[in-house]
Formats: structure tokens, C-alpha cells, sequence
């Protein structure tokens, strides 16, 4: 009740100040607004926690100065909101986050919250689970299709569906899917590292939402079958409802230790039946495994294609694992007709990307405009120089077209997996190095194009010979 006292209240205060349709419009991204951090887990230090600590001191102040005090507590978050002028990079604080005793499940905010910019992707959503050594990861299905990829640690999940069940043992560099409606659970078989899978979400009926059904008994997430009526529950389970009030009472929290014994129970049950048409074929692929596409003393680059692993054919969806030396970069590149959604499972650098959307959207009015569009200045294009410090725990995205580069600090190796969205016959397209797209070029074009010698513009275009990877910036 408290969550929807916000917006209410702040509704009312401006309906009876401010009679006027241009109240009612700006209230409409208020509630939004509000919804939004309300719905929350929130970082101590974000902008959403100052905004809550905000609006609680309001109500604690007189009456007649609460809409003014309000008001502030929206004009300091939206101050702080356009401070934020990098939208392709995710921290903490865009992440909703479901905590149990031994595990977490970490979603990211949908992308279009974050801008409009990001519309192209926002049918999926993104999120991490992560399970301490030992734990059982309760039974849940969901209204999504799950693409999961092994960020650290070793597990084992189980699929249940109703024509069998299918394990699969999972390390480091496993992907996987998750069919929609498929009732899934997992172990952490390791004694002392912590498992962490990052997922890669499609809703399959309300593009960018979705659930999670927890079946097994317990709180902390509550189990659906607690929604049901008793008498129900005794007739569905043929059941008295002193034994089911026992049965559904029992777990607290979604991740749950368990035993040496427990654990090696569950790791020795066999693989099941096999969950797809054609029982032969390979259920993970591992990207570690892959024979590097481009390699060199610089960096090394993996891929899985959408049509390298069956399950994963209808979706156009891959996988690319990048991995640079300390101190090298990646060539300056682009994507023809990927965006890449990216986590940095280990190693600290930065990524630099160019990006011609938001240098005319910086002002107010078109921050605040409703996604007509036509905002950009055709005649003159701009670009910014969109910089992402990346470390474990990031999240950035890589739209198509848009020229990056990635570049490794001077102490660590970088690495850089991305989700590929839309990889069927995407082609990375170097501007750099010794295979760059320039080279093609005839000589009368390079002369008008750069308005050079066209020997002067070769001979710069061909001083860098590496490909792909290369040694990076001094500092
Ligand atoms: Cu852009």
C-alpha cells in the first residue's frame, strides 16, 4: 500500500493545483516514474534511494509545504537523471534484485525505461542468478525463453517438463537454453565458488515482461500453489490441509544449502530422457571451446553462431567471447546488424564508441520528447564519444553501425561476452588495421574522400598491420 501512496498522493496534489492538461501529462511520467523506483531494490547510494529518503522527509514536514517539498525531490532525481548521459551502460542500481540466504536474482531494468534509444531490444530483458557453493536453486518456471550462459563456477540444472526430464552439467563457458514453461531447477556442486549465469530473457507473451513461478513449497518467494483455496489444494492432492499447510510451509528463501551427501545424491541422478525431438543431438555448447575466429599475441575473438546448437536455431541469437592482453585493444570496428549486450566476466578496462543519437538529444526537449524521432540534425550529424569504464558487474550495450572500440587496462586481461541479438549473417566490419575496409577502396576515391594524395592516405591506412586486435594506447 505504501508504494502506491507516492504517485496518489502526488497525483492529487497537482490535479487540484494545477487543473490543466499539461499537469495531467506531466503527472503521467511522475506515476511512471515512481512506479519505477518503487519497484526497486534499491542501492543505498543510487538516486532512487536519495529520491525514497526524499519523499519520506516530505511527509514528514507540514502540510501545506508537502506538493513544494515533493516537487523538489522530482527535480533533484531528474537532475541526477540527466547527469546519467551514458544509456548503453548498466550499474547495480538498474538491476531488481530478488535476495535469498545463499543466492541472488539480478534483473535488469526493461531497456526502453532506460532510453528510447534502446527500443530495438526491448522485447528481452537481461539478468544474472547467483548461488553459493552448495545451494539448490528451487524449482521455478517462467514466461520466457531463458538463453543462459555459465559466468563462473560449476553446477548442474535439471529441466522437468512433461514428457521427462533432462540434466545437464555446466561449467565456465556453457550456454544453454531454457524453453518457455519448462519447470527448472539447480545445484552448485562446487565446495567453495559461487556459480553465476548470466540470462539473456524473451518474453513470450508480453514483449519485455515477464515471471517466475515458484512451485516448491515455502516463502521468500511465496509458492503460487499457496494462491490456491485450501479445499482446492485437498481435492487437487487428495490431501488433508494440516499435511499441505506442512507440505507448502516448510523453505525459506529460493536458494537453500544443502548437504556433501545432498549434493552428491543429485550430481550421481542420471541425465534423464532427453527433452528435444532429435535425442542425439548437443543440449550446451561451450564458447571456451570454440576454435578462436581471430586470434593473435593482442586478443582472441569466439563465436557461437545461432545455428551451431539446435535449440537455439529460432531464436538468431549468438554468443561472442572476446579476450584481450593486458595492454592491447580491439581494432576500431562495427557491427553490421548485431546489438550486442555485454558483461565482463573477468578483467577491467574500457570500451569508446561513437554514437550520433545522443548529441542531439542532450538538450532538455528532446531528453523529454516522446520518441518522434526526428530529432536528428541531418545536415550536420554529430557524434559522442560514448565511454564505458568495464569491470565485472557491467552491463553495456553495442548498437549496429556504431564504431567501438574495446581496450584492455595495463595490469589485466580483458574479457568481454557478449549476447549477440540478430546475428544471422551479422559481419564485424573493421576500420582499422591490416584488413580495414578502407584498403578496398580505389585510389580516385580515396583522393576525394579524405581529400589527400591517395599515396599519402595509403600509406596511413597501411601503417598498422595487425588485424583485429593490436597494442593498445599508452596511458
Ligand atoms: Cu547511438
Amino acid at each position: 500500500m505504501e508504494k502506491i501512496s507516492i504517485p496518489c498522493g502526488f497525483l492529487w496534489v497537482l490535479l487540484l493545483s494545477l487543473a490543466s492538461f499539461t499537469a495531467i501529462a506531466i503527472d503521467t511520467r511522475d506515476a511512471k516514474l515512481t512506479k519505477y523506483i518503487s519497484s526497486c531494490e534499491v542501492n543505498p547510494q543510487s538516486p532512487e534511494e536519495r529520491y525514497r529518503a526524499c519523499q519520506q522527509h516530505c511527509e514528514r514536514t507540514q502540510l501545506q509545504h508537502r506538493p513544494q517539498c515533493r516537487q523538489k525531490c522530482i527535480d533533484e532525481y531528474r537532475k541526477e537523471q540527466r547527469k546519467d548521459d551514458n544509456p548503453y551502460a548498466f550499474e547495480e542500481q538498474h538491476f531488481t534484485t530478488i535476495k535469498s540466504q545463499h543466492g541472488r536474482l539480478r534483473i535488469l531494468q526493461k531497456f526502453l525505461d532506460r532510453s528510447k534509444f534502446l527500443s530495438g531490444i526491448d522485447k528481452y530483458r537481461f539478468g544474472f542468478l547467483e548461488a553459493e557453493p552448495y545451494t539448490f536453486f528451487v524449482p521455478a518456471h517462467y514466461d520466457a525463453d531463458l538463453l543462459c550462459i555459465v559466468l563462473r563456477g560449476r553446477g548442474k540444472v535439471t529441466l522437468l517438463r512433461s514428457k521427462g526430464s533432462e540434466s545437464l552439467n555446466l561449467q565456465k563457458g556453457d550456454i544453454y537454453r531454457i524453453p518457455a514453461g519448462t519447470t527448472v531447477y539447480l545445484i552448485n556442486i562446487d565446495k567453495r565458488e559461487k556459480v553465476e549465469i548470466a540470462w539473456l530473457i524473451q518474453p513470450i507473451s508480453t514483449p519485455g515482461e515477464f515471471k517466475e513461478f515458484f512451485g516448491a513449497g515455502g516463502e521468500n518467494p511465496k509458492s503460487f500453489l499457496k494462491t490456491f483455496s485450501p479445499e482446492l489444494l485437498e481435492a487437487a492432492f487428495k490431501v488433508n490441509r494440516d499435511r499441505l499447510q506442512e507440505w507448502l510451509g516448510q523453505r525459506e528463501g529460493f536458494v537453500v544449502k544443502a548437504s556433501e551427501e545432498q549434493i552428491r545424491a543429485l550430481s550421481d541422478h542420471a541425465g534423464g530422457k532427453g527433452l528435444w525431438p532429435s535425442g542425439e543431438s548437443k543440449r550446451t555448447i561451450n564458447i571456451l571451446r570454440q576454435r578462436p575466429i581471430h586470434s593473435n599475441k593482442y586478443g582472441e575473438i569466439r563465436d557461437v553462431k545461432p545455428d551451431d546448437l539446435e535449440p537455439f536455431q529460432d531464436l538468431n541469437v549468438g554468443v561472442a567471447l572476446a579476450n584481450m592482453t593486458q595492454g592491447a585493444m580491439s581494432t576500431m570496428f562495427f557491427n553490421s546488424k548485431s546489438t550486442k549486450i555485454c558483461v565482463v566476466p573477468n578483467g577491467e578496462g574500457y570500451i569508446q564508441m561513437a554514437c550520433p543519437h545522443l548529441s542531439s538529444s542532450s538538450s532538455e526537449e528532446s531528453e523529454q520528447g516522446h520518441g518522434d524521432g526526428g530529432f536528428i540534425d541531418q545536415s550536420n550529424p554529430g557524434y559522442v564519444q560514448v565511454t564505458t569504464r568495464l569491470r565485472p558487474g557491467i552491463v553495456f550495450i553495442a548498437p549496429p553501425g556504431h564504431p567501438l572500440v574495446m581496450v584492455a587496462s595495463n595490469n589485466q586481461n580483458l574479457e568481454v561476452l557478449c549476447f549477440v541479438i540478430n546475428a544471422r549473417n551479422n559481419e564485424r566490419t573493421p576500420l582499422a588495421g591490416g584488413n580495414n575496409i578502407w584498403n578496398q577502396m580505389e585510389e580516385v576515391g580515396l583522393e576525394l574522400a579524405f581529400n589527400m594524395p591517395s599515396e599519402e592516405v595509403k600509406s596511413i591506412l597501411k601503417s598498422q598491420k595487425k588485424e583485429w586486435f593490436m597494442k593498445g594506447p599508452r596511458s
